[in-house]
């Protein structure tokens, strides 16, 4: 065997190995995404817009997938059927091709277009904000710990304002948070509508529920809100999505979903603001 035998068949070898490289890396990638989808990236679902959710991020999965696995297929199928042939063999040459451009190019844009219009329409849908009989709730960060404030019998809320030297700015001249029940636990009614009013001590922080797909900025000296409707009872994990300082990894919180006679009974043993208030040297 000549010595350019021996670097063609050295040359060959190597074409072939890249490309079941390549299609070992396709292999590889769409296994681990089936086994992390629901193992790792997704907590089993508690909320009602979240299998909206679940469903748009599906379609982007199947879309982009599809467009993987082809792109990867094709990759590998060209490295080996082309690979060299020897000195003879030379590739076949064409500037450019209109009917091959224009599909390639409107194709993608279409599905983009697709997507965005979807993921509009699903964003708005998800942040209108529920009726008048909805569950109202104060959801609190500071750094580095969750708490709520509850709207007490008269269901309304006591004002807060930035100029208010108080925790989280509430207004006790309000009479409407006299009967504010503020706790250290943060509970929801489960197949309710819930208006969450997010609000933050401090820092930036993030109110993020895996489980309901749900997650808002909490920003300073803003009231945000964010709304979902509970589906299972249960206690779920509240994390902060926005590093806030050192102790940021603790952070971890709990919600706690239950029902509507639960709930009742529960927030009538808890202190109010005005009872809070009576002892001396009592904080909040
Ligand atoms: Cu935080």
């Amino acid at each position: 065997m000549s010595q350019a035998d021996n670097q063609l068949e050295r040359v060959q070898r190597s074409g072939l190995s890249l490309g079941l490289l390549i299609w070992s890396f396709m292999i590889v990638g769409v296994i681990s995404i089936l086994y992390a989808r629901d193992r790792w990236w997704f907590l089993p679902l508690a909320s009602q817009h979240g299998a909206e959710i679940d469903r748009m991020f599906d379609i982007i999965l199947v879309l982009t997938g599809a467009m993987f696995i082809l792109v990867h297929a094709l990759l590998g199928y060209f490295v080996i059927q082309y690979r060299s042939r020897g000195a003879a063999s030379k590739a076949h040459y064409f500037p450019h091709n209109v009917v091959l451009e224009l599909t390639y190019t409107i194709l993608p844009g279409l599905a983009m277009l697709g997507l965005s219009v979807a993921g509009i329409l699903l964003w708005s849908n998800i942040h209108r904000p529920p009726g008048p009989d909805a569950f109202v709730v104060e959801v609190r960060a500071e750094q580095f710990g969750w708490s709520a404030r509850y709207p007490g019998a008269d269901g309304v809320l006591g004002r807060t304002d930035n100029d208010v030297a108080e925790p989280y700015n509430v207004d006790r001249k309000d009479p409407a948070s006299r009967d504010d029940v503020v706790n250290s636990e943060i509970r929801v009614v489960v197949n309710r509508p819930v208006r969450t009013l997010l609000r933050t001590r401090d820092v930036i922080h993030e109110f993020y529920v895996p489980a309901f797909r749900t997650k808002r900025y909490m920003l300073s000296g803003v009231s945000n809100e964010t709304y979902f409707t509970p589906t299972r009872t249960g206690t779920y994990d509240i994390a902060c999505g926005f590093v806030c300082g050192v102790g940021h990894y603790a952070m971890r919180g709990q919600i706690q979903v239950v029902t509507q006679a639960e709930f009742d009974t529960w927030v009538k043993q808890q202190k109010t603001l005005a009872d809070a208030a009576a002892p001396r040297g009592a904080a909040r």
